[in-house]
């Protein structure tokens, strides 16, 4: 059984990124956050599990669907909506929004659009880790299609001759924005079973169950931490609203209602929490104290974000690829 606070830690986290990103959806026809939004609420399961298991010197790449990840990875709140906002107190100085979150302070080494596109560099980060002796990961968050990439078997062959501690957390919520997965991959081909065929030790597990995801990642990070090398794993998991943006939309075709009920039963928030409920960990006023606590620390950042100022036009160039 795992540890109380641990549990209690796990639920916080969850409702920290499922509140923010609500909060998001709340406020986003107000048209002050100009960037194209992909949400995780259904999906906050694997991001608070990685929260309570990476530390701050460990590394991290994401994808265009990046906020879980960079809430999880220690990430701040204020600097995160701030970015969402354009604001130069964001963490990419404004300049990149929701997509493109970059916070060198937690080790969240950047998140970009391109499918595929940040897994290479999370590679380098592990041979870097590896080259300067340290005994720190590089996690690498990547969805269902991006193994569709060939830059993966690429960049997973490379981590698996180099033996780079390489952690690939891929996120299977059966979609590649319209595509479900049976039009994508072959049937019956499991992705970390694949993946196993590359010679990266490969696991698979319930994205939607934060405790057993935290087992299963903590032993996978522990191992990495022991004996070195690349791992990946799969975890199953469902977004809830659309690919991109904040409304549902359910109703266009590509998915069924029936689909969508099935998995928003298995709420990854709602099943952690009855379960706190039922082994008395937590009880409801605990849970409504929490509620609000994440409510104010919400509440507050996008006050700040909404307070900060715009980018100066002349630092327009600052902190590019080439200075010009
Ligand atoms: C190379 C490339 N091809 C296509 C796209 C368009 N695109 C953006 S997100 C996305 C879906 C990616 O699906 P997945 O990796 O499963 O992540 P999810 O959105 O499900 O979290 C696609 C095809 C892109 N951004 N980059
Ligand atoms: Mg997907």
């Amino acid at each position: 059984m795992l540890k109380s606070d641990i549990r209690i830690n796990l639920l916080r986290e969850m409702k920290r990124i499922r509140f923010y990103e609500e909060e998001i959806v709340t406020r986003y026809s107000e048209q002050k956050m100009r960037c194209p939004t992909h949400l995780s609420i259904g999906q906050e399961g694997v991001p608070a599990a990685l929260s309570q298991i990476l530390t701050k010197e460990d590394l991290a790449v994401s994808t265009h669907r990046a906020h879980a990840h960079y809430l999880g990875k220690g990430g701040d709140g204020k600097k995160f909506i701030a970015e969402i906002y354009g604001k130069s107190t964001g963490c990419s100085g404004g300049k990149g929004g929701s997509m493109h979150l970059v916070d060198l302070s937690v080790g969240f080494k950047g998140s970009t659009a391109i499918v595929g596109n940040s897994i290479p560099v999370g590679v380098g980060l592990g041979l870097a880790q590896k080259l300067d002796n340290t005994n720190n990961i590089s996690c690498v968050f990547i969805g269902d299609a991006a193994v569709e990439e060939g830059v993966f078997y690429e960049s997973a062959n490379f981590a698996a001759v180099k033996q780079l501690p390489v952690l690939f957390v891929c996120e299977n919520n059966q979609y590649s924005v319209y595509s479900p997965l049976k039009v994508r991959q072959p049937i019956g081909r499991k992705i970390f079973e694949m993946v196993e065929g590359i010679g990266i030790p490969s696991s698979h597990g319930d994205g939607n169950d934060v405790e057993s995801c935290y087992l299963l990642l903590d032993d996978i990070v522990n191992n990495m931490k022991k004996y070195g090398g690349p791992r990946f794993v799969e975890l199953d998991t469902y977004r809830w609203r659309e690919h991109c943006g904040p409304n549902y939309d359910n109703h266009i075709g590509y998915r069924t209602e029936e689909e969508f009920l099935k998995w928003k039963k298995r709420d990854p928030i709602a099943m952690h929490l009855n379960r706190l409920l039922a082994d008395k960990v937590l009880d409801e006023e605990a849970i409504a104290a929490m509620d609000i606590e994440i409510k104010c620390e919400v509440d507050k950042a996008f006050q700040f974000a909404i307070e900060s100022p715009y980018p100066d036009p002349k630092d327009a160039y600052k902190n590019i690829y080439k200075e010009l």
